[in-house]
């Protein structure tokens, strides 16, 4: 499969309500598509960096910057560029996990597409619908976060996972609780603890959460591991997982007994799917994070979590849970489930008219 060119296309994705978390407020997505153009097919891969390195070390400028200057073009020296036949060059650039899962999912997809093979079949997927949690933000007050939490129990979402931080984490998970009952339900604090806060983590215990995600900073293994003793609540650790050998060593070090998996963060669907791997190797159960993708990167994140130790509810809301139009036909919500695309590749392609549209950017970037 060699390849022809590749489009980096820039999106303004506007999200229906504003995103808080521990790090700061997102109002609207700056998507980086891009489309990896071959002499047989083309294929799409989103990118997930946000405008600026608040969730990780990436930004979507500096992604945009590394697969231009340094992944096109080591791909251009390859005979073929299938998605596995990249990785030996992506590991020689170090870093921007992001950026290369981007790339390569595009390439994965052009592949699969040229294959008449979809993502779900070409991973192993063992459902065709996937159950959907949802990721609800920092709020004002209590009462607007307890309205939001009812809106989104009332559409269907099987499980709720609440952001939280110093100042907001025991109170609204005590209301959500006290209001809700038995539902599934889990914290994020994206880093925004530290160890010595242990005996105030420990206070979400009582409250029977599935898990607290990412407490400490992202290079505090062995803090996790040591708040994991303080703490009954599960420890998850997102940021942490950069690889699937960094999950083997978070796992042996007793850092974290459930691990969400986001494509970007590892480097593309190939390294997610050993973290997968690797995760049931140890008995440990794993779930698809989100980073408010459009329509392209769910789809394929929707595929990935149809693999059989995907067992809890992912952040794989339905499309308008995050845009009023979303660039790709909408995943709905039937039965808190969102089917897994069966078509070649991911199984979507944008909407050209809504592509169009949300454009602000196209840059063409031939293979000579
Ligand atoms: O896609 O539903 C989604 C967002 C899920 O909370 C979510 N993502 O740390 O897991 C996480 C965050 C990272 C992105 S916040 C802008
Ligand atoms: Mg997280």
């Amino acid at each position: 499969m060699k390849l022809t060119g590749v489009e980096l296309r820039r999106v303004a994705m506007p999200l229906v309500a504003p995103f808080r978390t521990s790090f700061g407020v997102e109002h609207a997505r700056d998507v980086l598509l891009v489309r990896a153009v071959t002499a047989d097919a083309e294929g799409w891969g989103e990118c997930v960096a946000m405008s600026a390195p608040l969730y990780s070390s990436e930004h979507v400028d500096g992604a945009a910057e590394v697969i231009r200057r340094f992944l096109v073009p080591g791909v251009a020296a390859l005979p073929s560029a299938q998605a596995h036949e990249v990785e030996p060059i992506f590991e020689t650039i170090k870093g921007h996990p992001m950026a290369k899962a981007a790339l390569q999912t595009a390439l994965l997809d052009a592949q699969l597409r040229g294959a008449g093979t979809s993502f779900g079949s070409y991973f192993g997927a063992v459902r065709e619908t996937v159950p959907a949690g949802v990721s609800v933000g920092i709020m004002n007050s209590v009462p607007e976060l307890l309205d939001a939490v009812a809106g989104y129990l009332d559409a269907g979402y099987l499980r709720i996972k609440l952001k939280i931080e110093p100042g907001w984490d025991v109170e609204p998970v005590r209301a959500v609780r006290e209001r809700f009952g038995d539902i599934l339900l889990q914290v994020d604090a994206n880093t925004a603890y530290t160890l010595a806060d242990a005996r105030h983590l420990a206070r979400l215990d009582p409250f029977d959460l599935l898990l607290v995600e990412q407490p400490l900073p992202e290079d505090d293994i062995r803090g996790h591991a040591e708040l994991a003793k303080h703490m009954r609540t599960p420890i998850c650790l997102d940021e942490s997982i950069t690889s699937a050998r960094a999950a083997a060593d978070a796992i042996a070090l007793g850092a974290t007994t459930v691990v969400n998996v986001k494509p970007g963060r590892v480097g593309g669907y190939l390294e997610a799917r050993r973290v997968h791997d690797v995760c049931a190797a140890n008995g440990i159960p794993v779930w698809c994070g989100g980073m408010l993708e459009t329509g392209i990167g769910r789809a394929a994140n929707v595929a990935l979590a149809a693999l059989p130790n995907f067992t809890l509810p992912g952040d794989t809301s339905a499309s308008d849970r995050y845009y009023a139009a979303d660039i790709t036909e909408p995943f709905v919500l039937v039965d808190g489930h969102v089917a897994v695309p069966d078509g070649p590749g991911i199984g979507v392609t944008p909407d050209p008219d809504r592509l169009t549209e949300a454009t602000t950017s196209v840059e063409w970037i031939p293979l000579t």
